[in-house]
């Protein structure tokens, strides 16, 4: 089992994009946990990308190939995860922030979100406040899960809730908000409804909010 994950992680970080879903399947097949594959192994793996970029070890390209390869490899355990539960728990709408292209952990949380049962809309990233604004008009979810990746682009989570107010539409709609430059105190400090610092915990902040609405 360990040779499983550490293979798959060790194809994440050399950005091996070409063999990771064989890796993957054939660790599924082995009867390996999805969700041990995701934390212990995919997740794990850009971890260490993250370190060795920010120590100047790899470079912006490197980093690509390895989300590239991490994607890919998340693709392959998505349809194991999904479709646990049938009836919907309530529709969230997902979107990275202006000015971030970070996706990766937005879908993962997606993904456990849709595993979980709730209905989700993955409005992708770079979403600005007004077009936010306009599909929490049009859609009218029950969530608006933000994530943002970079300290820079924290701010817009903000401004999001602020214009919810400012439109009247604050208390139509429960505000998670997540990413790995983000924290509870900061989700307090801009009124969000809830923090999630890892996939599972925006699964049990959006349990609790659909059981709450019920
Ligand atoms: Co970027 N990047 N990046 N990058 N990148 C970081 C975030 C960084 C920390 C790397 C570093 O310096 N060590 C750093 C940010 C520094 C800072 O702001 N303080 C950084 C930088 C600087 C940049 C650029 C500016 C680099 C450059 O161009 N000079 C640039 C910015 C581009 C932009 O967004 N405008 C950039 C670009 C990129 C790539 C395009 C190359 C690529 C992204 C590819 C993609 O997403 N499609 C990339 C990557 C891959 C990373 C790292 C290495 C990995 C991010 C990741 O996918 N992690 C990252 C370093 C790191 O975080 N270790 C880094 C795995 C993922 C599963 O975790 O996203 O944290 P994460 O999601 C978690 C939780 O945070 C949480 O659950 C998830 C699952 O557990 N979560 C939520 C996330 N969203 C949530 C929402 C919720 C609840 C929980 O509720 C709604």
């Amino acid at each position: 089992m360990a040779d499983h994950l550490n293979t798959i992680r060790d194809a994440v970080i050399g950005g091996k994009h070409g063999e990771i879903k064989g890796l993957v399947q054939q660790a599924l097949d082995a009867g390996l946990d999805p969700g041990a594959i995701i934390n212990d192994a995919l997740i794990a793996a850009m971890d260490v990308v993250g370190k060795d970029f920010g120590a100047g070890k790899i470079f912006v390209p490197e980093m690509l190939v390895s989300a590239v390869t991490m994607k890919a490899g998340l693709d392959v355990v998505k349809p194991r995860l999904a479709g646990g539960e049938r009836q919907s728990r309530g529709t969230i709408v997902m979107a990275t922030v202006k000015g971030d292209l970070h996706d990766i952990g937005k879908n993962l949380v997606s993904m456990m979100l849709e595993g979980a049962g709730f209905k989700v809309m993955d409005l992708g990233v770079d979403l600005s406040v007004e077009k936010l604004i306009d599909q929490v008009k049009s859609i009218q979810p029950d969530i608006l899960g933000l994530s943002a990746l970079l300290t820079t682009t924290m701010p817009e989570m903000q401004k999001v809730i602020g214009e919810l107010k400012t439109q009247g539409l604050r208390g139509t709609v429960k505000v998670l908000v997540g990413g790995a430059p983000v924290d509870r105190a900061f989700a307090e400090k801009i009124g969000a409804d809830g923090y999630g610092a890892n996939a599972a915990e925006a699964v049990e902040l959006a349990r609790r909010f659909a059981a709450a609405k019920a």
